[in-house]
């Protein structure tokens, strides 16, 4: 088995948990948590048995951002030659359903881990926030381009060049956050949503979530060209038969995920 150092890992039923363990850094990202991040996500996502992920932190922070004191002594062509978090994309690339339960601090890389995942809920303690440009930076992880695809271009740029860090409440009203809950509660409706994924058919899932990524990049006519094509093919699953024979028998689905 791999032994992890910066995060803990769980299989709860068919829904993954990664917890980020890094307390004492507040779970800056560092290398070694990536690997970690990306190795385990990446384990799950290859698990038949798996249909959602949970990443989350502790209450007080998600993740601070990527590690100041890994990063600050590198050259640009240091960082440039070792793509420096490169392998982040492999955790973007992930098939399965991945929902970030955040509390605490989510800023900067920690914010951006976030912005990979398909569903944010926070607790009432979030703070998100990318406080790179106080740090003579930009994002790095994908903040100035995810952002400006989830927010929009003014609330996105305004972020992104004041640094300035928003509570839970502000990130739900500019959408950033699915839903808002007490810290308390946080881990359970995370679970609640997780596990609402992953009962339903693996290969839709999969459809829908790669149909989602390509709307995020590509003209309306390509993404409409990719769903229909994605649909077209769901109609030679195991699960389509099913699903569509359980409404008609007015029953319950029996999912096989093939
Ligand atoms: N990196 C390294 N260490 C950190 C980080 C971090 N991002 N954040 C916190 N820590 C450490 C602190 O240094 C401190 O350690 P120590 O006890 O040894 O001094 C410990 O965690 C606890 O932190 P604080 O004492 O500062 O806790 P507070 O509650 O006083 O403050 C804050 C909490 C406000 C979150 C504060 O810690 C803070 O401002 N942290 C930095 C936030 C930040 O600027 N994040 C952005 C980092 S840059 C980035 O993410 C770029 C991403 C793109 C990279 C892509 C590369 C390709």
């Amino acid at each position: 088995a791999v032994e992890y150092e910066t995060i803990r890992v769980e299989q709860r039923g068919r829904v993954g948990w990664i917890t980020l363990d890094r307390p004492e850094a507040l779970n800056a990202l560092n290398t070694r948590s990536m690997t970690e991040v990306v190795a385990a996500a990446t384990a799950f996502d290859d698990a038949p048995d798996v249909g959602a992920i949970v990443v989350t932190g502790s209450e007080k922070a998600f993740a601070a951002g990527a590690d100041i004191k890994e990063m600050e002594g590198k050259s640009g062509l240091e960082m440039s030659l070792s793509d420096h978090f490169g392998a982040w994309g492999r955790f973007a690339a992930v098939r399965t359903p991945v929902i970030a339960a955040v509390s605490g601090y989510a800023l900067g890389g920690g914010c951006e881990l976030a912005l990979m995942c398909d569903i944010i809920l926070a607790s009432d303690r979030a703070k998100f926030g990318q406080p790179e440009i106080q740090l003579g930076v930009i994002p790095g992880m994908g903040g100035t381009q995810r952002l400006v695809r989830a927010l929009g271009y003014y609330k996105a740029a305004e972020l992104v060049l004041t640094g300035r860090m928003i509570d839970a409440g502000e990130a739900e009203r500019v959408g950033l956050v699915s839903r808002v809950v007490p810290a308390a509660d946080l881990l359970n409706e995370a679970d609640a949503v997780a596990r609402t994924i992953a009962e339903k058919p693996l290969p839709a899932l999969y459809a829908a979530k790669a149909a989602l990524d390509v709307a995020l990049e590509s003209t309306l006519a390509e993404g409409l060209r990719f769903e229909r094509q994605a649909f077209f093919a769901l109609f030679d699953t195991a699960d389509q038969k099913e699903g569509m024979a359980a409404f008609r028998e007015k029953r319950p689905p029996n999912f096989t995920n093939r």
